[in-house]
Formats: structure tokens, C-alpha cells, sequence
């Protein structure tokens, strides 16, 4: 599928300061690595040459966003910015009340203690780890009804992020529709390999959840990708702008969680945002125990006001264009290098299939695990595991969930790195495709209890 109607993406801007880059040696990186646990969140970043754990905070600000650091009212009160930042949500998402909060899964705790009880379920278009341990200490249950297509790497449907809406409806007649306090809709769907949901799925989720009265919950982190995928993709919306459909995928939800450290362009930040009145006067309740008060929620002024500026720059059509560009680049070299991956290509990353990059090491000994780990003795790349380890434990059972999906992420921060900068990662992940035969798994020797992968540690098996 050609994603853009033009050969060339040039990034929209050019280059004003510069980071220095550092590269170690392959000695080096064998022994950080093993100290790190083989586990790339425990590297420390001055160790990494390319960094590709995230796109979550690490992208680069543009010159107005700079000057808007400058312009930070640092009042505990009423800053200026708060009211900045309001006015861009209400006027690019539609949403009538803001609440902001330190990140997303600070907005993600304030809406799932509101609106779940214990015993309640939440459907949902794939899981995310956050997002799900927070309905589940709530008292809720997370209930995938994502298409079967999202979890199949090799499936070329254009929209993996959609709804399959008999899975939805038979939740609903299952559990009841008392049972079910929202419907949690992700756009793009990070976990599947940052997939879009098409309008025309969410148009009829709406119908569907509107019959049963239960409401959509918005995870609209990342929804200005999935709006550009839309446009590219979904021949009734080729002629409407970014904005526009990032607003008429909004009208179609009655509340939103968003982490604006990823489309919204800023180091630090996020919102809950809602219609409705009664659950905002809660999370302004709420918010003030755990964020700070309901004007900054953990934010400095600065940070609302790059925010604010971030949020009109994501909408941009060329921004989109050279952002998407990039991930599709890196992507289109992989798969002439016959490297396996996730497609059709996705918005912020590339994932690469770990099942079959590696189909000699069991899921047990944690395949994607240590395909990061190697790409890092490689070349310093850092990638992020997205398999086995990320998904847990059964909260029942206590064993091991062991997905479908069984990935390692090349996440793209947005204006941060060069085309060469890709040619680098293309051909590293290249050179340990070469060697893969020799590669071994991990065994697990420290887990936490939650999000396990932020913190556990391995050794070679
Ligand atoms: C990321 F390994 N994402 O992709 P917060 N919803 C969605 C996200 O992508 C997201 C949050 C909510 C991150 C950071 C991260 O398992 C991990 O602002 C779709 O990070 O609190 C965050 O937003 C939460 C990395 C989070 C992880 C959880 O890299």
C-alpha cells in the first residue's frame, strides 16, 4: 500500500541546535547490557548511540514551542498557560472540560476509579499496560475486542486498531450493559504495532454503545497519527484535513486519557477531558490528592504552554507527512532486507516480529527480550520489548499471559533523528538477522510486581 501520493517526505523545518551523539564499543555494550539485566529500560541513556525505546517524551520542541517556554506562568493558581492549554483541547478535540494531570497514566488512574466499580468490564481495542492495570485496580476486568487481524503480524489489513463489534456485542449481552462503564477506544493502537481504527468502525461503535448507553473512553494519545492514517487510507476522508478528523473522531467519544508526551510534542504532560459535567467535578475532585491542582496537575506553566503550541503543531499535514514518512522509510528498508515486521506499517515505530526473527528461542525464554538486548550489543540502537514480558501475569491464574504478539519496537521520537540515522538501525537490525542462528534465550531472575518490564532483570539462559 503507497502510503504518500509524493516520493519525498523532507522533514518540514531544519535543524537549529544540535545533541552530540556518542558511539561505544561492542565490549562495552556486553558488559552494560548484562548489568542492566539485559533489560534496555535499565540502560542508561549516555550508553545508547540511537535511541529508540520511545517516541514518548522525546521529542524534539519546535522554536515557537521554545519561546512558549519562556512565556511559563509559574503561579500555583490560575497560570495563564492552564487556560492556553484549554482553549487549544476545546478548539483541535471538542472536549468541554479539561482536567490536566502529570502524564497519561496519571489521567488514566483519576477516570478508571471514577467510572469503574469493582466487578465491571471493560472492552477494549487491545490492551495497553497502563491503561489496563489501571482499570484492573479499580475492580474492573479488560476485555479484548480488538479484530482477530491485529493480533496476526502478517495480516495486511489497513485498520488492525478497529473494533470487532460481534466480540463487542456479545460482551455486552455476556456481562450486561450495566457491567460494561465504558467501551475504551485506543487510537492508534500502540500494542498491535501502532495500528489505526478507521472512522467507519468508530462511527459504528458509537451507533452500537449509543443503543446500550454505555459511553466511549477516548485513549487519545496518539490521534493525530491515527487521524493522517485515516486521510491516507479511508477513501471518504482523503479530502479532509488532520484536523478534521481528529475532531470528528473526538465528537464520536464522550471523554478522553491522553499522554501528550507523544503526538502533542512535549517532555511532560497529559489530560483527562470530558462532556460530561458530573465526572468532571470527580476528577477535579480527584485530581488535586494525586496530581496538584486542577490549573497545573503536575505541570509546570512551561509545560502547558508548549503543550498548547504542540498540540496545533500535531495537526499539521506535513508535519504528519515526514513524522509517518519516516517510521514507513525505516519500515520499506526492513522488509527489502526480508527482515520480519509487523504490517502493514504503523505510525510511530516499527516492530519487529520476534517469533520469527528468532523462532528458536520458546516464548518462556523470552524472545523479544533478547532480540533488544542483541541489537543494543550491535550498535547501541535501543529498542523495547513488546512480547511476553510486557503482557504479565494472569491475574487469576498467576502464569504467564503468553501472547500472539511477540515484538521488539524501533520507536521513532518525532524531529529527533536523520534518514542516515535510519540506514544506521536498518542495517544493524540487517546484521543480527545474519547472525541470529547463534543467538540464545533469557532466563527471568528478578520480576516486580507491577508493569514488569520496566524493571525486571535476566540473565543468558
Ligand atoms: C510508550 F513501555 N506510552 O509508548 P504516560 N496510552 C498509550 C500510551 O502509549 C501510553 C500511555 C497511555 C509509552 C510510555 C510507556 O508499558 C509502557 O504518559 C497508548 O506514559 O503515562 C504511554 O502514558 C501512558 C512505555 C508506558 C511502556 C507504558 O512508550
Amino acid at each position: 500500500m503507497v502510503l504518500v501520493k509524493h516520493k519525498s517526505w523532507a522533514e518540514p523545518y531544519k535543524i537549529k541546535v544540535v545533541e552530540p551523539l556518542f558511539i561505544t564499543t561492542r565490549e562495552f555494550r556486553e558488559k552494560v547490557i548484562a548489568e542492566a539485566g539485559y533489560n534496555t529500560f535499565l540502560l542508561r541513556s549516555e550508553d545508547v548511540y540511537i535511541d529508540l525505546l520511545t517516541d514518548s517524551g522525546t521529542s524534539a520542541m519546535s522554536d515557537r514551542q521554545m519561546a512558549g517556554l519562556m512565556l511559563g506562568d509559574e503561579a500555583y493558581a490560575g497560570s495563564r498557560n492552564f487556560y492556553h492549554m484549554e482553549d487549544a483541547i476545546r478548539k483541535y478535540y471538542g472536549y468541554k472540560y479539561v482536567v490536566p494531570t502529570h502524564q497519561g497514566r496519571g489521567a488514566e488512574h483519576i477516570m478508571s476509579s471514577i467510572l469503574i466499580k469493582a466487578g465491571d468490564f471493560i472492552p477494549g481495542n487491545m490492551y495497553f499496560t497502563t491503561t489496563k492495570l489501571h482499570q484492573e485496580l479499580a475492580g474492573g476486568v479488560f476485555v479484548d475486542v480488538i479484530v482477530d487481524d491485529a493480533h496476526d503480524p502478517n495480516s495486511l489489513f489497513p485498520f488492525k486498531g478497529n473494533v470487532d463489534l460481534n466480540k463487542l456485542e456479545s460482551v455486552i449481552k455476556k456481562e450486561g450493559a450495566n457491567k460494561i462503564p465504558y467501551v475504551a477506544i485506543a487510537t492508534t493502537v500502540n500494542m498491535a504495532g501502532g495500528q489505526p481504527i478507521s472512522l467507519e468502525n468508530l462511527r459504528a461503535v458509537r451507533e452500537l454503545t449509543s443503543r446500550y448507553g454505555i459511553r466511549i473512553i477516548h485513549d487519545m494519545t496518539r490521534v493525530a497519527e491515527n487521524a493522517f492514517m485515516i486521510k491516507m487510507r479511508e477513501e471518504p476522508f482523503k479530502d479532509w484535513s488532520v484536523a478534521e478528523i481528529v475532531k470528528e473522531i473526538c465528537s464520536l467519544t464522550d471523554g478522553a486519557t491522553m499522554s501528550a508526551k507523544k503526538d502533542a510534542l512535549v517532555s511532560i504532560g497529559g489530560f483527562l477531558a470530558v462532556n460530561d459535567e458530573f465526572v468532571f467535578e470527580e476528577a477535579r475532585n480527584m485530581v488535586v490528592i494525586y496530581e496538584g491542582l486542577h490549573t497545573y496537575g503536575g505541570m509546570a506553566g512551561r509545560d502547558m504552554e508548549a503543550m498548547a503550541i504542540g498540540i496545533e503543531e500535531s495537526v499539521q499535514f506535513d508535519h504528519m507527512h515526514a513524522r509517518i514518512g519516516q517510521v514507513h522509510y525505516l519500515g520499506q528498508k526492513l522488509i527489502e532486507f526480508g527482515i520480519p515486521i509487523v504490517r502493514p506499517l504503523g505510525t510511530h515505530g516499527v516492530f519487529l516480529n520476534a517469533k520469527e526473527f528468532l523462532p528458536h528461542i520458546p516464548q518462556e525464554n523470552f524472545p523479544a527480550q533478547t532480540l533488544a538486548a542483541e541489537i543494543y550489543i550491535d550498535s547501541g540502537v535501543r529498542s523495547m520489548e513488546r512480547g511476553i514480558v510486557s503482557a504479565g501475569r494472569d491475574s487469576t491464574t498467576g502464569e504467564h499471559r503468553f501472547p500472539e504478539l511477540e515484538l521488539v519496537r524501533l520507536t521513532i521520537p518525532r524531529r529527533v533523528y536523520t534518514q542516515a540515522h535510519m540506514d544506521v538501525v536498518a542495517e544493524s537490525v540487517q546484521s543480527v538477522f545474519e547472525t541470529r542462528q547463534g543467538i540464545n534465550g533469557l532466563k527471568m531472575v528478578y520480576e516486580p510486581k507491577h508493569l514488569r518490564f520496566f524493571q525486571a532483570r535476566f540473565e543468558k539462559k
